[in-house]
């Protein structure tokens, strides 16, 4: 309760700040985007990570505001990021609550960020929950029209925490989705030892990338952890990963270092 009531003196007082994650192509090792991961350095309370308060910001409501202060913080730092040595530039991926999909200035908020930045659209996700894309309900907007906006913007489009909520996989067939993230807890699932070890982990793994390229999506991994996750998600097809394999979330200022990938 104290928490969510000293959110907004928070952001305005700039003690919100961004960490950024690589995400990696698992076929030759390049950084592909960064995703921002939103941390609050608390005078009192030291710092704290989203799962302590993006939460509480969801249900005051102030998640709109602060989300806006992420998008617009994380698209001005990727305007800035230098081109990998292949040449190509990094994207920025950036978490966008359900809330926000229901705000009708969602897509002027990203156009706006993307002006004043000079980002390219492209160069932008916006990760949103399955559970988020496959509930329409809640009186904003239906989510379809809004993502199929954003699509349209060029801005691409990742379904986050994938395999968690309970999807409607016509549904998901219409989404303007290029991204298909699964959850780490399947990732997890792949090496646990035999007797914990649901036995059908890389069955559901596998499926989970099929269902994804059958609806002209790519598939990128979270919480890799060990070389031979990432050996099994590639053998599997999975195009991409992200993880403590690779690196934790950094400052913005790491950032540059991580731009050429990783062996
Ligand atoms: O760092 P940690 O594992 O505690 O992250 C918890 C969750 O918070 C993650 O699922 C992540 O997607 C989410 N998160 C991180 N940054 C943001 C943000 O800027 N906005 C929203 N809506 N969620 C975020
Ligand atoms: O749900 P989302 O993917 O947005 O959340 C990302 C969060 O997952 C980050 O906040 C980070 O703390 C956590 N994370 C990232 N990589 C790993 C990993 O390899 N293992 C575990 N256990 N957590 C991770
Ligand atoms: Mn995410
Ligand atoms: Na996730």
């Amino acid at each position: 309760y104290a928490l969510s009531q000293a959110l907004p003196a928070a952001l305005e007082h700039g003690e919100l700040f961004l960490e950024y994650q690589p995400i990696v192509d698992l076929n030759d090792g390049t950084t592909c985007a960064m995703e921002a991961l939103v941390r609050w350095k608390h005078p009192v309370r030291g710092l704290l990570g989203p799962g302590e308060f993006v939460p509480l910001a969801e249900d005051t409501g102030m998640i709109v505001a602060l989300g806006r202060w992420v998008l617009r913080r994380a698209v001005e730092d990727a305007a800035s990021w230098p081109p990998a040595p292949n040449g190509r530039r990094l994207m920025v991926a950036v978490n966008v609550a359900v809330r926000q999909v229901h705000e009708p200035d969602l897509c002027t908020d990203v156009t706006d960020a993307l002006e004043s930045s000079g980002l390219p659209a492209e160069l932008l996700q916006l990760e949103i929950t399955e559970s988020a894309v496959m509930n329409p309900g809640e009186g904003g907007r239906p989510a379809l029209e809004t993502l199929q906006a954003l699509s349209e913007l060029g801005v691409r489009i990742a379904i986050d925490d994938f395999g968690t909520g309970y999807s409607n996989l016509a549904y998901l067939h219409r989404l303007p989705a290029s991204t298909l993230k699964i959850d780490y807890s399947f990732v997890k699932a792949l090496t646990q030892p035999a007797v914990t070890r649901h036995d059908s982990a890389e069955a559901i793994v596998t499926s989970l990338i099929t269902l994804a390229h059958a609806c002209g999506m790519t598939v990128t991994a979270e919480g890799v952890e060990t070389a031979v996750q990432a050996a099994i998600l590639r053998n599997l097809g999975a195009e991409r990963a992200q993880g403590f394999l690779y690196s934790r979330a950094v400052p913005h200022d790491r950032v540059p270092e991580l731009c050429s990938g990783f062996e």
